[in-house]
C-alpha cells in the first residue's frame, strides 16, 4: 500500500492549546507523523510518495468561498492588527445570537469560524492544511487509477472540519475530498467509515441530507466527549440521506468487544448500502494510553479492526486523523493498514 505525505505538515505547530484551563503544548503535533513513518518504515511499508499540489477546484467545491479565504489571510489580517500571539478564538456566535454575519474584525472571524477555541493558527497552518488535503486527493487518484488502497497520511486532519468552520485540529474536510472525488470519479455510493475516538462532525455535517455517501462514526458519546454537540445515535440524516448516517457512541471505558460489535454493524450497514469505495477517517485515539480519550482498545485490537474493515473487499483510502499517545501512534496505525492488508 502505498503512502501519500508531504513534509508540508510541519508548517502547522501552534506553540499553545487551551486545554483543562492552561495553555499546553498541542497535543496534535508535528511528531505524531514521525511515529506513524518510522513504524511504516519497520514494517516495510516503504512506498512514500509526495503529493504534489492540492485540487483547489475540488477544495473549492467542498467549503464556502468566505471560509477558504477566512483560512487564507488569517495570519496576515491577524498581524496587521497588531496581535502578538497565535489566533485562538475566544467569542463564538451562542444561543439566539447572529449566525450568518461574519465580523470584520478578525478576532471576531475566528470566533465566527470556529466550533472550538483547542485549535490555534498560524503563519503555516494555511500551507500545511493544503499539503494535507494534497495527500488525500493523491490517495484517493491513486486508488480511482486502480490500487486496492493507499494510506494519505494527512497532518492536519480533518475530520471535524466542515465546509465553513474548524476546530477540533482540523481545517478542511480530507476524509469528504476523498468521498467527493470518489463520486466525480464515477462511484455511484460512497461509505465513510470513522473509527476515530472522537465524533466526525464535519463529515456528517457535510452529507447529512446526501443519499450517495453513507457515514458510520464510532465515538465517545457526545455528553461525554468533545465535540459534544453532535453525534448522538438518533442523528441519522436527513431528506434524501435519511438512513444514511449512523452513529455509535460510546461510554467511557468501553473496551474491544462492545467496539468491535459496534464496528461489525457499521460494516454490515455499508455492506448494504451498496457502498462502491470506502473512505476510512483513521483516528487510533480509541487506544488505551491515548491521553484525551476514554476508549480501551490495545494495539492488536487495531490490526482485528484492520481486518475487519478489509473484509469488505472495496477500494478504500485511509485518511490519517488523531491518535495522541505518541509512541504508540505509529504502532496503532500501522497495524489497521496491515490488518487491512491482510484480509
Ligand atoms: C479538544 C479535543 C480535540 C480532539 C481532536 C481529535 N479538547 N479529533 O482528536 O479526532
Ligand atoms: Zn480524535
Amino acid at each position: 500500500m502505498k503512502t501519500f505525505f508531504s513534509e508540508e505538515h510541519r508548517r502547522h505547530f501552534p506553540q499553545a492549546e487551551l486545554s483543562g484551563g492552561e495553555f499546553v503544548t498541542p497535543y496534535e503535533r508535528p511528531s505524531r507523523v514521525e511515529y506513524v513513518l518510522g513504524r511504516l518504515k519497520e514494517r516495510g511499508l516503504t512506498d512514500i510518495v509526495d503529493p504534489g499540489a492540492p485540487d483547489m477546484d475540488a477544495i473549492r467545491a467542498l467549503c464556502t468561498p468566505d471560509y477558504l479565504e477566512f483560512l487564507e489571510t488569517a495570519w496576515d489580517e491577524w498581524k496587521a492588527a497588531g496581535m502578538a500571539g497565535e489566533i485562538i478564538a475566544a467569542s463564538f456566535p451562542a444561543r439566539r445570537m447572529q449566525m450568518s454575519r461574519p465580523p470584520r474584525n478578525i478576532d471576531g472571524k475566528a470566533g465566527y469560524y470556529a466550533l472550538a477555541s483547542e485549535t490555534a493558527i498560524t503563519g503555516g497552518t494555511w500551507a500545511a492544511t493544503l499539503s494535507s488535503a494534497a495527500s488525500a486527493q493523491a490517495a484517493q487518484a491513486h486508488v480511482a487509477a486502480g490500487a486496492r488502497a493507499a494510506f494519505a497520511l494527512c497532518r492536519p486532519p480533518g475530520h471535524h472540519a466542515t465546509a465553513d468552520m474548524y476546530g477540533g485540529y482540523c481545517f478542511i474536510n480530507n476524509a469528504a475530498l476523498v468521498a467527493e472525488a470518489f463520486r466525480r470519479d464515477g462511484a455511484g455510493r460512497v461509505a465513510v467509515l470513522d473509527i476515530d475516538f472522537h465524533h466526525g462532525n464535519g463529515t456528517q455535517d457535510i452529507f447529512y441530507d446526501r443519499g450517495d455517501v453513507f457515514f458510520a462514526s464510532l465515538h465517545g458519546a457526545p455528553e461525554d466527549a468533545f465535540p459534544y454537540f453532535l453525534g448522538f445515535a438518533d442523528e441519522t440524516g436527513a431528506g434524501a440521506g435519511e438512513g444514511a448516517t449512523v452513529n455509535y457512541p460510546m461510554l467511557p471505558g468501553t473496551a474491544y468487544g462492545p467496539w468491535a460489535k459496534a464496528l461489525d454493524d457499521a460494516i454490515a450497514r455499508i455492506r448494504a448500502f451498496g457502498a462502491e469505495a470506502l473512505v476510512v477517517s483513521l483516528g487510533v485515539d480509541a487506544y488505551k494510553d491515548d491521553p484525551i480519550s476514554f476508549f480501551k482498545l490495545d494495539s492488536p485490537d487495531f490490526m482485528d479492526a484492520g481486518r475487519r474493515i478489509g473484509r469488505l473487499g472495496l477500494p478504500s483510502v485511509f485518511c490519517m486523523e488523531g491518535g495522541y499517545a505518541i509512541e504508540a501512534v505509529g504502532i496503532n496505525t500501522v497495524n489497521v493498514l496491515e490488518g487491512f492488508l491482510d484480509a
